[in-house]
């Protein structure tokens, strides 16, 4: 046939892979192993374009590695708990189950249709209990390891709704559904000990070498390492001391008030018995919790009217204030504030009108000029006594040395990493496998009584969590003591169902999460794709979950993702109508230089490119371009458009042009195809592109790929009918495969190749025929070497000599002055007497 037809050939191919079961990983395996994994999707409803590009990548990958020799493990699961699915319960009335399996089911024969390569007997969901089960045993595991604990913590409370809410539910500081300001309350949860590695999670970052470097950083600054000093001031009532944490110890002689939490011991102790205190630490208890709301909430103070002294200075007494941009779960809760050289402090302290003094300055000189905004570089101390003149790192460690040697204070290490809030008020989540007892306090649940599963029938037609009223669900006898007890009615944060998911793929034994032998040969990830989104806490939370396991001896894996790639999002145009609503780019067209609506003819105004979204209405449906093009076309124009690290447009021309490509290629396998005469170098050119595909394709450059294969069709179109172009269409379709896998089984089999091409091993090339066929020729000028030039062998006396002379450096040499004599030497050198 003169074209190829994807609606036959894709689903038929796709069945024979399924058949032979030719990506099911085998762990038994005698080959090297290579993991290669995507970010597994939340199952909302359909799969989007950008799943599709993500996914094409990891394929493309994983079918090369396969071809190379390699026994790959390409999984796919689903990240199936979360809100969205309690939403679509409140909204449309339908259990979270059902909708969660419901969309599964249809963005798995998406994905199908799309021919990627997947070890699907390993397909996972985390909402049903023989996941979830398997992640309560690894939590009672951390708990009996001393991981997990239980502390009073703050979370976002929905006064009219009266019900605990997610960060995302939080919109500008209002309820998602009732619109009300969000208060912070006071509940117990439950925590994970990320902290405890925070200084492994660092360091361990330095090992990531195959990670991007802005990823690499965001970790970094998450979890955030600050070394400096931490110290007492004596209270000026003799009533105790209050501890600051300082990064700037240089600035101590610059201090004007100290300033500690709402949720201090002193701020508590005061609100007890005075009224004015107790309502200020109220009003800071509005606005979400979230760090950038109270980093950008207006700056608000108490002044206690306690007093504390300097310690390097008894006569000097500085007013303590409470003060709400103070945290109180980091350092101490508690701060000296130096508004010349602080942000915040300067707000502050122009709002309260406390003293603004200079300690900084960029040289002694300077010590007299006013400071007019907070200036937080460093510099040289000033109007600092026994510091003046020192610079600002040598001023901080001679404040330590005297701290530590007087005793007042000592050097320390801090981190801006929080532990892991884990518990959710929440009914779609993993039950917290914990049995509140009157008598024994927080009992975990027997191994023997795991999975905890979800009760089936709740009700979703009031606000807060339908695990607390269900009337039976949570009631259970004390494993410890018999009594009647508690079940714990809080669900784990999703981000613990994903934390571990790559380690239950590499093996899914019934009666533990994973084995570890085998966890350990496929272990950790060759390759991870996916959002950059999830730069900072899945991938923080899975390090600190790997290693969590690693502590409690069950996995001697450190890291769990070698090689990280982060895609760009796929894009496309958006137009909007008179009335500012969304039109989707297939209602309008162009007329002259203007767009229409074209249903009601009125003019439309054309926005900006920008990331598929529903409420953009600038999204194509997977479905539909598969339907009308075929699976491959939509493969290769996912990969060949823009470097995969940046943003794809969507375009119809760029899936039309896949779509031909896929037809060129098609072609080229036909027999007796060629009617063209060209005598070019097929063989030099096919094992260039064998090496530079190759190569694109261990660095994730697919865009770079698809380039040297077009220029390989080309070539092999041009050439005439030989042995050399029947060779090179058959490396051809091997080099595609990976890419437009249904074209390249179909072409293969047409060819009369042998097997699938899947299974074929990837074509090697020949290092002799890489080289150019050109020559380095030295050029000199009055037989010294000058410059040198790279030429085509063979090239004539005249165009060396031109090409010499042409020379930058030689033309400056010459400075205009003609030449006295010219010799060539063909091949080898030109050398320019003057
Ligand atoms: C005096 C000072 C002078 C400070 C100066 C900064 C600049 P990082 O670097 O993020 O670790 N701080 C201490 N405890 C705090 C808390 N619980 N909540 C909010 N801020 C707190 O920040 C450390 C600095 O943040 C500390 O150094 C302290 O202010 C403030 F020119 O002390 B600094
Ligand atoms: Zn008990």
């Amino acid at each position: 046939t003169d074209r190829f037809d994807p609606a036959a050939s894709d689903s038929r191919w796709q069945e024979r892979w399924e058949r032979d079961g030719c990506f099911r990983a085998d762990s038994a395996s005698a080959k090297p192993k290579s993991y290669v994994l995507e970010m597994f999707p939340y199952p909302s409803g359909r799969i989007h374009m950008g799943h599709v590009r993500n996914y094409t990548m990891g394929d493309v990958l994983a079918r090369y590695r396969r071809m190379q020799g390699f026994e790959v493990l390409h999984p796919m699961g689903w990240d199936a708990f979360g809100m969205p699915a309690e939403n679509a319960a409140m909204e449309k009335k339908v259990h979270p189950g059902a909708w969660t399996r419901e969309n599964i089911a249809t963005m798995r024969a998406q994905l199908k249709r799309l021919g990627f390569a997947l070890d699907w007997s390993r397909e996972l969901a985390t909402c049903e209990p023989d996941y979830y089960g398997h992640e309560q045993a690894l939590f009672l595991d951390l708990f009996e390891a001393g991981l997990v604990y239980r502390k009073e913590s703050e979370v976002n409370w929905d006064p009219v709704d009266m019900t605990v809410l997610a960060n995302e539910q939080v919109i500008d500081g209002r309820g998602w559904r009732s619109g009300a300001a969000v208060e912070r309350r006071k509940l117990n949860q439950w925590f994970l000990r990320i902290t405890d590695f925070a200084e492994e999670l660092l360091d361990g970052l330095g090992t990531l070498d195959q990670w991007p470097d802005k990823v690499r950083l965001m970790q970094e600054n998450w979890i955030g390492r600050s070394r400096g000093l931490q110290f007492r001031f004596a209270r000026a009532d003799g009533a105790g001391e209050i501890e600051v944490f300082t990064t700037r110890p240089d600035t101590i002689f610059g201090a004007s008030f100290v300033a500690i939490s709402p949720g201090h011991p002193i701020a508590e102790a005061l609100a007890a018995d005075r009224p004015d205190a107790a309502e200020f630490i109220a009003r800071c208890r509005q606005g979400g919790t979230t760090a950038a709301e109270i980093e950008t909430a207006e700056k608000l103070g108490f002044d206690t009217g306690l007093e504390v002294t300097h310690p390097l200075d008894p006569s000097w007494r500085l007013p303590v204030w409470i003060a709400n941009f103070v945290l109180m779960d980091y350092g101490t809760g508690a701060l000296f504030g130096v508004p010349g050289h602080d942000a915040r402090d300067f707000e502050f302290a122009t709002k309260y009108k406390l003293s603004i003094r200079r300690v900084v300055a960029a040289s002694i000189a300077d010590a007299g000029l006013a400071v007019t905004e907070a200036e937080t570089g460093a510099g040289v101390a000033v109007n600092s006594k026994f510091l003046d003149g020192m610079a600002t790192p040598a001023a901080a460690a001679e404040i330590i040395r005297r701290a530590e040697a007087a005793g007042w204070g000592r050097g320390v290490t801090q981190y801006r990493l929080r532990d892991w809030g884990v518990s959710r008020q929440r009914y779609w989540g993993t039950p917290i496998p914990i049995i509140h007892c009157q008598a024994c306090g927080a009992v975990p649940v027997p191994r023997a009584h795991l999975p905890v599963v979800l009760p089936e029938d709740v009700s979703f037609d009031v606000p807060g969590n339908p695990l607390d009223r269900h009337p039976a669900w949570s009631k259970v006898d004390c494993p410890s003591c018999g009594s009647p007890a508690r079940r714990e009615t809080d669900t784990l944060d999703t981000f613990v169902d994903s934390s571990w998911y790559f380690i239950r793929f590499s093996s899914q034994p019934g009666d533990r999460p994973f084995d570890q032998a085998e966890a350990e040969a496929w272990l950790p990830v060759g390759q991870y794709i996916g959002g950059v989104e999830h730069a900072i806490l899945h991938l923080l939370y899975a390090r600190f979950w790997t290693r969590a396991l690693q502590r409690i001896g069950r996995l001697s894996v450190q890291e769990p993702f070698k090689g990280l790639f982060t895609q760009g999002m796929v894009t496309h145009e958006t137009y909007r109508a008179g009335d500012g609503s969304w039109l989707s780019p297939g209602e309008v067209r162009r007329d002259g230089d203007d767009w229409v609506h074209i249903e009601s003819g009125h003019p439309v105004t054309a926005g900006r490119v920008e990331k598929m979204s529903k409420s953009k209405k600038n999204v194509v449906d997977p479905d539909t371009i598969v339907d009308r093009y075929g699976a491959d076309a939509v493969r290769w124009f996912m990969l060949s458009d823009s470097p995969p690290e940046r943003d794809l447009e969507w375009s119809i021309g760029g899936i039309e042009g896949a779509a031909r490509f896929v037809q060129r290629v098609w072609r080229l396998a036909q027999p007796g195809a060629s009617t063209a005469h060209e005598d070019s170098d097929l063989r030099r050119r096919l094992h260039k592109t064998v090496a530079a595909v190759g190569q694109a394709l261990d660095g994730l450059q697919f865009n770079k790929a698809v380039a040297s294969l077009y220029e390989l069709t080309s070539a092999i179109e041009k050439a005439k009918p030989s042995a050399d172009r029947a060779a090179a269409v058959q490396t051809l379709l091997k080099l595609v495969a990976p890419m437009a896998p249904h074209l390249a089984e179909e072409a293969w089999a047409q060819c009369g190749g042998s097997g699938l091409i899947a299974d074929q091993p990837w074509p090697e090339h020949d290092e002799a025929l890489l080289v150019d066929d050109q020559v380095t020729i030295a050029v000199q000028v009055n037989g010294k070497l000058r410059d040198t030039l790279t030429a085509p062998r063979g090239l004539t006396r005249e165009m060396l000599q031109a090409q010499a002379l042409g020379a930058e450096k030689v033309a400056r040499l010459l400075a205009g002055a003609e030449p006295k004599k010219v010799i060539v030497v063909p091949d080898r050198l030109v050398n320019i007497v003057l």
